[in-house]
């Protein structure tokens, strides 16, 4: 193991900053590639806590429908394969459907059905393909061009085509309860006036206003017309795959797919508390995805914070902070592959806040922060090492080291051993 220290952010990605403060000090150690693996390697050590988790697979099939050059390849490319927004400019065309596998939280499998947007392939998909396309479907993402104007017949084809896709979606009893989830993407190249002006902002806001508007009305009517009833109200976000709204659209759809999520949020906060922080957060390992955090919702507005988020000043932070560290965190650690290392972990200290993030489990990271002064970022390293055996089995659904909130929370079930009659509770 080598340890790097450094002054400012490891990576210059304009904006990604948490705060308009630097950090008095920051530390990230990275693991040399080929010899990482020794004992008490956190991946190593995670890997052998999973193998008690034995269960099938769970898939979710993952449609990303849109007219061809929406960035549809793109956003898969910079989520799932590492792949920097300027490397997408030399994508080609999706020829048909193109199919990759992603595999998350231990047993779940999202399949991903990138669907190329030529018109040829279009008809097809709502017409000789539709039964293939639409069964089994979980989650519909459909991707719009920003910069496609409202007005324009271009933009009126591609709602239609939309709205086929909703119709061929809602008419499938085997998709039943799919969520979908409308990305208007290239949100960079819309918008007057100079960029990070009040008035480029301004005009970014109401131009996709004005879309979501016309989408949801127009997805609520195929709904009804279908089903009788709109039971899954669509959800949209502006995008883009050169900035964090990318992450913050595609966090908010992983995280609707997690299965046990209440629990792990639970958990969360149990930590938060029990280290002193005001913020626990959880990272998809690869990915970099927020799939949790303590306290509120990942989406809450500032309303419905705990009361520790509210103690802890959570109100004043940057509610772009998860994205902002997630793309740093990825900048980084493709600058570490670069010159053969892996990284392993990281902490920093703020005039106002301590942060630290390591592995937690074979799938995720956690990032703990805190803001009283005399938590030491090793302090919180602790908790996280501390926390690894439970979260691991928390990633299944049944723990064998069972805990106070897992006694009697709905979602979880407990091995127990043989001969075993009655299960000791204890503190996880
Ligand atoms: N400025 C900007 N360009 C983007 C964005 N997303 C994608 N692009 C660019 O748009 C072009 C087309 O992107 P693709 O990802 O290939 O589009 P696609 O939707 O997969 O297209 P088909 O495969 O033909 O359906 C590429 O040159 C990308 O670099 C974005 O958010 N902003
Ligand atoms: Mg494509």
């Amino acid at each position: 193991m080598s340890s790097l220290r450094v002054t400012s952010p490891p990576v210059d990605r304009g904006s990604s900053t948490l705060r308009d403060e630097k950090p008095s000090g920051v530390k990230i150690t990275r693991a040399l590639g080929g010899s990482s693996f020794t004992r008490g390697d956190p991946g190593k050590l995670a890997s052998k806590a999973n193998s008690k988790v034995t269960m099938s697979n769970i898939r979710k099939k993952v449609l990303l429908m849109g007219k061809s050059g929406s960035g549809k390849t793109s956003m898969r490319s910079v989520i799932f394969s590492n792949m920097l927004a300027q490397g997408t400019k030399t994508l080609g065309a999706t020829i048909d459907v193109e199919h990759s596998h992603v595999r998350f939280l231990g047993n779940m499998v999202l399949n991903l059905w990138d669907c190329g947007g030529q018109e040829a392939f279009l008809d097809h998909y709502v017409s000789t393909q539709k039964d293939q396309i639409f069964s089994n479907v979980a989650i519909l993402i459909y991707v719009f061009d920003a910069t496609t104007a409202s007005s324009s017949s271009e933009w009126e084809k591609d709602v239609q085509y939309f709205e086929e896709c909703i119709e061929a979606l809602r008419g499938n009893e085997s998709s039943n309860g799919a969520g979908v989830w409308v990305l208007v993407n290239k949100m960079d190249l819309v918008g007057q006036g100079p960029e990070g002006s009040k008035e480029r902002e301004e005009g970014r806001r109401q131009i996709l206003k004005e879309k979501k508007e016309e989408l949801e009305i127009r997805a609520r009517e195929i709904a009804v017309s279908v089903e009788g009833r709109d039971t899954r109200p669509i959800r949209v976000y502006g995008t883009s795959i050169w900035d964090e709204s990318l992450y913050k659209a595609w966090s908010s759809v992983i995280h609707t797919l997690i299965p046990n999520a209440s629990l792990i949020r639970s958990h969360l906060t149990h930590l938060r508390n029990i280290s002193s922080s005001i913020e626990a957060v959880l990272f998809e390992r690869q990915t970099f995805l927020v799939l949790a955090k303590s306290g509120s919702e990942i989406d809450a507005d500032e309303d419905e914070l705990d009361e520790a988020e509210v103690q802890g000043g959570v109100k004043g932070l940057d509610r772009k902070r998860f994205e902002k560290v997630s793309e740093i965190i990825k900048g980084f650690r493709l600058d570490c592959l670069k010159s053969g290392e892996a990284f392993a972990n990281w902490e920093a200290r703020f005039k106002n806040a301590t942060m630290a993030m390591d592995v937690l489990t074979s799938n995720t990271c956690l990032m703990l922060v805190a803001s009283e002064p005399w938590v030491e970022p090793a302090l919180l390293m602790f908790n996280i090492r501390q926390a690894r055996k439970h979260f691991e089995e928390l990633q299944g659904t049944s723990v064998s080291t069972p805990c106070l909130i897992c006694k009697d929370h709905p979602e979880c079930k407990y091995e127990v051993n043989e001969g075993q009659t009655e299960v000791e509770w204890g503190h996880g």
